[in-house]
């Protein structure tokens, strides 16, 4: 931080840490203390704490990937606290104090895809457990699951990203399979890797998803596999639907309930850890 008292300086780039922090989306004190740590410039006018408008651009542009994907290695936020306390709000039906809750993870700086992968993927998975174990019934997990998908979409906004596209990118369910959160994950995950995303949700039949690949180029086609009771046939009919389309689409699957070896035999790809799905996507389809 540099200290200067040069009112010269106050042009009409310089905004207030408070303006700073709403236009990176988080809380003032995360602000001030990348101020502190050095990595935001800013510096001292009128006894006020001033950033440049093209220091918070440079410093948004070289953090965007923080911000959004997942951390590879440190990691400062206390995961089982959080994944304690949403639990307890999403199966009380605690919407508000729920999207609380994740706001602040994010606001002291944790990215948004670490939320999706240890945090609200845990919850759910906890819920399910629950649920099988006959501790939570069918309505309690119906609404915990709403207020989780209403705070996903909320999240959203911090996977988009500038830039050229690195191409397009279909993501669903099989036909059957009502599990849609994680495949809104993956969808927002190739977003912020730098696809344009048509994210078509849950149960997508095999025949209508061929006509729509016949318009729409696309280069990756996303299956996420949550149900075992899903049809083992569905690998060769996605994958086949997609070669008649166009001859061109990557079918990668994924989800807990996938089954990597009908993936590949079926001539699709298999990727169990959706934090590594863009890099998949780099060695496979190049950038
Ligand atoms: C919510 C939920 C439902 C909701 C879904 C609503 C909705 N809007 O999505 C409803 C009520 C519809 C439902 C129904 C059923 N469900 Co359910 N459900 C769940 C629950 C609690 C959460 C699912 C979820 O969102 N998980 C969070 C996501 C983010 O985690 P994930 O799926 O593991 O995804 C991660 C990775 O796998 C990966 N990933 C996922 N997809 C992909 C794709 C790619 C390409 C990549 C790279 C990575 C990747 O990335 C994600 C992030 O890490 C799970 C519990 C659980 N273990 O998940 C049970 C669960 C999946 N359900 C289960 C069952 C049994 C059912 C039913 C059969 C129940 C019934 N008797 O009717 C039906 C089937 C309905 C159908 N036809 O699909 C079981 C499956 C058990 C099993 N494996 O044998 C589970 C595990 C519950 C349990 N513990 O028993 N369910």
């Amino acid at each position: 931080m540099t200290e200067t008292t040069d009112p010269s300086e106050a042009d009409r780039e310089l905004l207030t840490l408070q303006e700073a922090a709403d236009r990176l989306k988080v809380h003032y004190m995360t602000a001030y203390r990348w101020v502190r740590k050095g990595d935001l410039p800013a510096f001292k006018a009128g006894g006020r704490l001033r950033v440049r408008q093209s220091d918070l651009d440079a410093f948004l542009h070289g953090r965007q990937v923080d911000v959004v994907s997942p951390s590879k290695g440190e990691q400062h936020t206390d995961w089982d606290v959080h994944v304690d306390r949403l639990y307890g709000h999403l199966t009380a039906g605690q919407g508000v104090e729920a999207g609380s809750l994740v706001r602040k993870v994010v606001a002291d700086g944790a990215p948004a895809g670490d939320v999706y992968l240890h945090l609200l993927a845990p919850v759910l998975h906890r819920i399910g457990e629950e649920w099988a174990a006959g501790r939570l019934s069918v309505p309690v997990e119906h609404r915990a699951t709403e207020i989780a998908t209403a705070i996903m979409a909320r999240l959203g906004e911090f996977f988009r990203r500038r830039g050229p596209s690195r191409g397009t990118a279909v993501t669903l369910t099989p036909p059957g399979d009502q599990h849609a959160l994680a495949a809104t994950m993956v969808a927002d995950f190739l977003r912020a890797g730098g696809f344009d995303v048509h994210h078509l949700g849950p149960n997508v039949p095999v025949e209508d998803l061929r006509l729509f690949l016949e318009v729409v180029p696309t280069d990756v086609l996303c299956v996420s596999i949550t149900n075992p009771a899903t049809d083992a046939g569905v690998y060769e009919a996605l994958v086949a639907a997609s070669r008649r389309a166009n001859g061109r689409t990557l079918v990668v699957f994924g989800g807990q309930a996938h089954d990597p070896e009908r993936a590949e035999a079926a001539g699709g790809v298999s990727v169990a850890d959706l934090g590594e799905l863009t890099e998949r996507l780099d060695e496979l389809v190049g950038s």
